[in-house]
C-alpha cells in the first residue's frame, strides 16, 4: 500500500518514472540551448532542495506557467515559430526574449500589481533555490520539474481533500472499513507523483485552496505538507465535502479542519467531555445491572453519542438556538433521554417497573416514548427547550414528522431564517442507508415551504444492522452517502477518539448556524452487545465479537489517557464515576415508590393552555354569517389588485366569472365551499396550511389558489391571503412528489399548534398507501400509544369515474379497518352523543356529498374541543355536477356539518309508503337519484346519505330505519364488495337496528375483486349501469 502518506516516513524509495515529455518542454530545451554560453545547466540544480527556506531570487520560472497553461503555451510556442504575428505582441515579445536568451522570469515581465499578495501567495521566485538573484540575465532556464513538482503538490493536496477520508482510520475495531473498500485511490498513492525520498525537504508553495499552513508560512516542505493533510484528513476524522458546489463552504470546511491545531480541546474542555462519556457509559451499566434481560438497546460501543449530542447542543445554543427538536431511534434512546434531555431518571427507571398507567391509552414501549423539557444549559448559561419526538418501531419513519414540527415551530416563531429552532435526526447506520424516507426527507430540506434551515443528522454507525453486514445492507461505498444529494458535507469520526468527535460536532453545529443547510456526522463505532440485550452476536459475526470482547471501552481508554497526559488523577476520574452511579442509585429508590406510570409525562409537544378551561364535550359552532361568506366569496372571486398589470389566463378569468355569480346567487361549488371555509378561519386567526403535490392548482384544475401572471415570471397573486388586513397567514404549497415523507411532515406540523388547520391532499386517493406508515403508526395510534393528538386532514380524492385500477379508489376500507370503534355497542344516547363520539374515536373519516358538508366538517376541525385526524374522501367529478352545489343557507350561522343527510324528497313525506330505503355515501348519491327519477320511483325510494362514516351515526341511522317500516333496506356502494364502506357499515346497522331480526341490511354493488377498479372503461360502464339495475330491481 504504497500511499504518499509512507513519504512522510520517508520508508518508500522512489523508482521515477519515464517523465513524459510534457509542460513546456520547448522552454528548457531553448533555455539550455541558448543559454549553455553563459550559465552552465548545473547552475539550476533543481534537485539540490533543502528543508531551510529557499534564499530569494528573482531569477525565476515565469509566473504564468501554471496549472493547466502549459499545453496552451507549447501551442502558442509552435504557432509562433510558424509566424511570429500569429501571436500577441506580448507573447511575441516573451518568445523572442527567451530565445534570445533571456534568464528564466526576465523574458516575460508582468505588468506591476498594485495587488498585496495573498495570504498563500509568494513569487514563484521565492521556490527556486540557489540561482543567481543578480543581474538580469543568469542565463539559466526554468526547469520544467519546478513546475511539475508545484502542480503535483497541489495535486496531493486536493487529494487529501477529496479523497482523504477513504483512508482514514475511522473504524475503532480496526477490521472494517467505513466505505467498504480496501483499494486506495491512485491519487493517494505514491507512484502517481514523480517524488523521492529526498524531495521531502525540498519546499512548496502552499496554494489558496488550503489552510494547513500557519498565517506566517506560505510555504512548507514537503514532508510537512504531508504530514499536515495526514492530520487534517486521515487519521480519525474523514471529511467528504469536496462535492459541495460552493467554493465558500469548502474553504470555510478546509479551514476547520486544516488548520493547525484546529482540532485541540483545551483541559477543562477534556475533563466535561470525560464527565459526559462516564455517565453515558454510566447509564448503560446501571441499567443493565438493575434489569439485566430487560430490552434496553443500549449504547455500549457508541457512548459517543451523548457527548456529541451534547456538544451540538451547546454550540448551536452559543449560536442563538433556543428550541431543539430530535427524532431518533430505538438504540441509546433511554440514554439520550437520561443524559441529554436531562429527563427524571425515576421516570426512566420507573418504565422498567411494569406499572399501571395513569392516563388513558395503550401506551408504548419505553424506548419509543417521547419527551419536552426546557432547561439551562450549563454550558451558555442560556435556556433550552429540547423535544423528542415519539416514534415506532419503523425506523426513520419520525423523520419528516420530526422536520415539520420543527418548520411549523420556526413559523409561529417568525423564525425565518431557523436561528432559534432547529431539529436533530439521529439515525442507525443500516437504517440511514436502506429506508426510502431518509431520501425523502433529505429532499425536503430546501423546498421554501418545507426547509427547516439545516437539520444535524447523526449516525450512530455501530457497522451492522441487526445481524446483517453492511456490505449485504447497502450498495453505497458509505452508509451516509443519501446526504450527498443535497450537498450536505459528512463528517466521519472514530468514535473511539472523542477529541475528534468533539471538534466534528462543533463543526457541525457552526455549519448549520452559518449555512442554514443540512450535515451530517457519522460516528463510526460498534455494538458491544447483540441487537438488544438478550441477543447472541456470535451466531452471525463471530470474528466481529471476538475483537469486540477484547475492545476496552471508550470511557476506559479516554480517562487512562488524560491520566497519562496529567490532565485528570484517578482519584478525580474514580470520583466522577461514583458521583453518577449515586446519584442514578437515589432515582432508582424513588422509581421504586412509584405506584403508576404517567403517559403525559412523555409528552413531545404539549399544547399549553390549549385544554385548559375548555369543557371536552362543547362543539363551537361551525356555521358563519353571511356577510363573511359573501366577502370571502367575492375576493376569491376576483383578479389582483393591480389587475391592469397582473395578466389572469383567461381561463381563470371564467373561473373566477363563475365564481362570482355563484356568489351573487348565494351558492357555492366544492372549491368555493372549501375557499370560504379556510378563509372564515383565517379570518378568526386560525393558520391554515394546505399541501400536496399540485394542490396550488388542485390536480382537477378546480382549485385555482394561487394565480399565475401570464407574462412574468414566478409573479403569482393568492386571493386568500388577501381576504382581511389582519388575517391569520394561509399557507398553500405544492410538494415534493412524495406521499410518506409529506404527510409525515403535515403530521408534524399540525402536531406544533393545535390552532391551525393543516391539510395533506393526495394527487389521486390511492398514493395514500405509499404513507401507509404515517398512517398506521402515527395518524391511527398516536393518541393512544402517545396521548399526543393531532388534528389534521387528510384530502383524498376518490370515486369510480372509469379511470382504471389507480385513479379510482382511495381504499375507504383502509382507515376504517383502523378505526378504534366498536360495532356492536350503541353509544349511550345522552345530548352530548355526536361530541363524546368524536371524543372517543381515534380519527374520523367521512365522504361529504355537498360543499356545505365539506365547508362544515373542516371549520369543525378546529370548533372542537379536542383535536383528532380528519379523513375525507373527496370527490372529483362532483366538483363540477351542477348538482352538487349548496345555497348559503346551509352555511350560516345556524347550520352545522350533518352526519347524515336524510332523504328529504316525497319518499319522506310518506314513509310508510317507501319500498326500499337505499342508504349510500358519497357521490353514488347522484346517481342513484337520477336512476330513481328516470324510473319514476321518487316515493318509492328514499336514499339517505351517510357523510361521517366514522364515528358511526347510529342514532340517526336507527331513526332513518326506523321512520320507513315497510322498507327493504340497501346499501349500496361503487366500491367493489370487499372494499369501500359495506364490511364497516353493515354490523353498525344492526347494532343500529338493535338486534331486530325482522329487516336486514342487504348489498347492492360491484361483487369482490382484487383490483379496486376495472381498466376497461367499457367494463366500468357496464358495472355501473348495473349497480343502478340492482338497486332499483323488484319495484
Ligand atoms: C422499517 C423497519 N424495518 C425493520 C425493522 C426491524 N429492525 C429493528 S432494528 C433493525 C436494525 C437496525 O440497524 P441500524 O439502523 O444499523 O441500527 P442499530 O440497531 O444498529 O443501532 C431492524 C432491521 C424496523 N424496526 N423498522
Ligand atoms: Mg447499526
Amino acid at each position: 500500500m504504497h500511499r504518499t502518506r509512507s513519504l512522510v516516513a520517508g520508508l518508500l524509495p522512489l523508482i521515477p518514472g519515464a517523465a513524459p515529455e510534457r509542460l513546456a518542454v520547448w522552454l528548457v530545451k531553448g533555455y539550455v540551448q541558448n543559454s549553455s554560453a553563459r550559465a552552465p545547466l548545473a547552475a539550476l540544480n533543481i534537485r539540490q532542495y533543502s528543508a531551510a527556506p529557499p534564499p530569494p531570487t528573482q531569477a525565476a520560472a515565469e509566473p504564468f506557467l501554471n496549472g493547466s497553461s502549459s499545453v496552451y503555451v507549447e501551442e502558442m510556442y509552435n504557432s509562433w515559430l510558424q509566424d511570429p504575428k500569429s501571436v500577441h505582441a506580448s507573447w511575441d515579445s516573451f518568445f523572442r526574449n527567451a530565445s534570445a536568451g533571456a534568464a528564466p522570469g526576465q523574458a516575460y515581465q508582468a505588468p506591476p500589481s498594485l495587488a498585496v499578495p495573498g495570504r498563500h501567495e509568494i513569487p514563484i521566485t521565492a521556490l527556486v533555490p540557489q540561482m543567481s538573484t543578480s543581474g538580469v540575465s543568469t542565463g539559466l532556464p526554468i526547469d520544467e520539474k519546478i513546475i511539475d513538482d508545484h502542480l503535483a503538490v497541489q495535486a496531493i493536496i486536493r487529494s487529501y481533500q477529496t479523497r482523504g477520508h477513504h483512508i482514514a482510520d475511522l473504524d475503532p475495531l480496526g477490521i472494517n472499513l467505513a466505505d467498504l473498500d480496501a483499494t486506495i485511490a491512485p491519487e493517494l498513492q505514491l507512484a502517481t507523483y514523480r517524488f523521492e525520498e529526498k524531495d521531502m525537504d525540498r519546499i512548496f508553495k502552499l496554494p489558496a485552496t488550503t489552510y494547513i499552513g500557519k498565517p506566517d508560512e506560505r510555504a512548507l516542505p514537503l514532508r510537512e505538507i504531508l504530514s499536515r493533510l495526514e492530520a487534517a484528513y486521515c487519521r480519525h476524522i474523514g471529511v467528504e465535502f469536496m462535492f459541495i458546489n460552493s467554493l465558500e463552504q469548502c474553504n470555510w470546511i478546509r479551514k476547520r479542519f486544516e488548520t493547525p491545531g484546529a482540532m485541540s480541546l483545551d483541559a477543562e474542555g477534556k475533563r466535561l467531555l470525560l464527565a459526559r462519556v462516564t455517565r453515558a457509559a454510566g447509564f448503560e451499566a446501571f441499567l443493565a445491572r438493575k434489569w439485566t434481560s430487560e430490552k434496553r438497546f443500549g449504547l455500549e460501543g457508541c457512548e459517543m453519542l451523548i457527548p456529541a449530542m451534547k456538544t451540538i447542543i451547546d454550540k448551536s445554543s452559543e449560536l442563538g438556538v433556543e428550541s431543539i427538536i430530535m427524532g431518533m431511534p430505538h438504540r441509546g434512546r433511554l440514554n439520550v433521554l437520561a443524559n441529554v434531555c436531562r429527563k427524571p431518571l425515576e421516570q426512566i427507571f420507573a418504565q422498567f417497573a411494569g406499572l399501571e398507567a395513569a392516563d388513558d391509552g395503550s401506551g408504548d414501549v419505553k424506548y419509543h416514548l417521547g419527551t419536552y423539557i426546557e432547561r439551562l444549559n450549563r454550558v451558555t448559561n442560556k435556556n433550552i427547550r429540547l423535544a423528542v419526538v415519539a416514534n415506532p418501531s419503523h425506523l426513520e419513519a419520525v423523520d419528516t414528522i420530526v422536520q415539520g414540527k420543527t418548520r411549523a415551530e420556526q413559523f409561529y416563531k417568525g423564525d425565518s431564517e431557523g436561528k432559534k429552532t432547529m431539529s436533530i435526526l439521529l439515525h442507525g447506520d443500516a437504517a440511514f442507508s436502506g429506508q426510502g424516507i431518509v431520501y425523502e426527507t433529505f429532499t425536503l430540506s430546501d423546498l421554501p415551504d418545507y426547509t427547516t434551515r439545516g437539520t444535524i443528522h447523526i449516525v450512530a454507525n455501530n457497522q451492522i444492522g441487526f445481524t446483517t453486514d453492511p456490505r449485504h445492507s447497502r450498495s453505497s461505498p458509505y452508509c451516509t452517502d443519501v446526504a450527498r444529494v443535497v450537498n450536505a458535507p459528512i463528517f466521519h469520526v472514530n468514535a473511539d477518539d472523542p477529541e475528534a468527535v468533539m471538534h466534528v460536532c462543533k463543526v457541525a453545529a457552526e455549519w448549520r448556524a452559518t449555512f442554514h443547510k443540512d450535515v451530517v456526522v457519522d460516528l463510526v463505532s460498534y455494538r458491544r452487545g447483540g441487537h438488544n440485550e438478550i441477543d447472541e452476536p456470535m451466531f452471525t459475526q463471530p470474528l466481529m465479537y471476538s475483537k469486540i470482547r477484547k475492545m476496552k471501552s471508550v470511557m476506559d481508554k479516554y480517562s487512562a489517557k488524560l491520566i497519562e497526559e496529567g490532565t485528570v488523577t484517578k482519584e478525580e476520574v474514580d470520583d466522577v464515576r461514583n458521583k453518577y452511579e449515586k446519584i442514578c442509585e437515589e432515582a432508582y429508590v424513588k422509581a421504586q415508590k412509584e405506584t403508576q406510570i404517567r403517559y403525559k409525562d412523555w409528552l413531545d409537544s404539549p399544547w399549553s393552555g390549549f385544554f385548559e378551561g375548555k369543557n371536552p364535550l362543547k362543539m363551537g359552532n361551525t356555521g358563519v354569517i353571511e356577510e363573511t361568506l359573501k366577502h370571502i366569496g367575492k375576493r376569491f372571486s376576483s383578479t389582483p389588485p393591480n389587475a391592469a398589470e397582473f395578466v389572469v389566463h383567461k381561463g381563470i378569468e371564467r373561473i373566477l366569472r363563475a365564481r362570482m355569480e355563484m356568489v351573487e346567487t348565494r351558492t357555492v361549488d366544492w372549491a368555493l365551499g372549501e375557499a370560504m371555509a379556510f378563509g372564515s378561519l383565517l379570518k378568526e386567526g386560525i393558520h391554515v396550511r394546505l399541501s400536496g403535490q399540485d394542490v396550488e392548482r388542485g390536480t382537477f384544475s378546480h382549485r385555482h389558489h394561487v394565480l399565475h401572471h401570464q407574462t412574468s415570471d414566478k409573479s403569482t397573486y393568492k386571493p386568500l391571503c388577501n381576504l382581511y388586513p389582519d388575517q391569520a397567514p394561509y399557507t398553500v404549497c405544492n410538494s415534493s412528489l412524495s406521499e410518506f415523507g409529506v404527510l409525515g411532515f403535515e403530521l408534524g406540523y399540525s402536531m406544533t399548534n393545535p390552532n391551525a388547520l393543516v391539510c395533506w391532499e393526495a394527487q389521486f386517493g390511492d398514493f395514500f398507501n405509499t404513507a401507509q406508515c404515517i398512517i398506521d403508526q402515527f395518524i391511527a395510534s398516536g393518541q393512544s400509544k402517545w396521548v399526543r393528538q393531532s388534528g389534521i386532514v387528510l384530502l383524498l380524492p376518490h370515486g369510480m369515474e372509469g379511470m382504471g385500477p389507480e385513479h379510482s379508489s382511495a381504499r375507504p376500507e383502509r382507515f376504517l379497518h383502523a378505526c378504534s370503534e366498536d360495532p356492536e355497542t350503541f353509544p349511550a344516547e345522552t345530548e352530548e352523543f355526536a361530541i363524546r363520539q368524536l371524543h372517543d374515536t381515534n380519527m374520523i373519516v367521512a365522504n361529504c356529498s355537498t360543499p356545505a358538508n365539506y365547508f362544515h366538517i373542516l371549520r369543525r376541525q378546529i370548533a372542537m374541543p379536542f383535536r383528532k385526524p380528519l379523513i375525507i374522501f373527496t370527490p372529483k367529478s362532483l366538483l363540477r355536477h351542477p348538482e352538487a352545489k349548496s345555497s348559503f343557507d346551509d352555511m350560516v350561522e345556524t347550520t352545522g356539518f350533518k352526519r347524515v343527510i336524510p332523504e328529504a324528497g316525497l319518499a319522506a313525506s310518506q314513509p310508510e309508503a317507501v319500498q326500499k330505503v337505499i342508504f349510500c355515501s358519497g357521490k353514488i348519491y347522484y346517481e342513484l337519484k337520477k336512476a330513481r327519477e328516470d324510473r319514476g320511483l321518487d316515493s318509492a325510494v328514499a336514499i339517505t346519505r351517510i357523510e361521517q362514516i366514522c364515528p358511526f351515526p347510529f342514532d340517526l341511522i336507527r331513526d332513518e330505519i326506523n321512520k320507513y317500516p315497510n322498507a327493504q333496506l340497501k346499501w349500496a356502494q361503487e366500491e367493489h364488495k370487499n372494499m369501500g364502506v359495506w364490511s364497516f357499515v353493515q354490523p353498525r346497522f344492526h347494532t343500529a337496528m338493535q338486534g331486530s331480526s325482522e329487516r336486514r341490511l342487504s348489498y347492492v354493488g360491484r361483487g369482490v375483486s382484487a383490483s379496486p377498479a376495472t381498466g376497461s372503461k367499457r367494463q366500468h360502464l357496464k358495472e355501473a349501469a348495473q349497480l343502478l339495475e340492482d338497486a332499483f330491481a323488484g319495484l
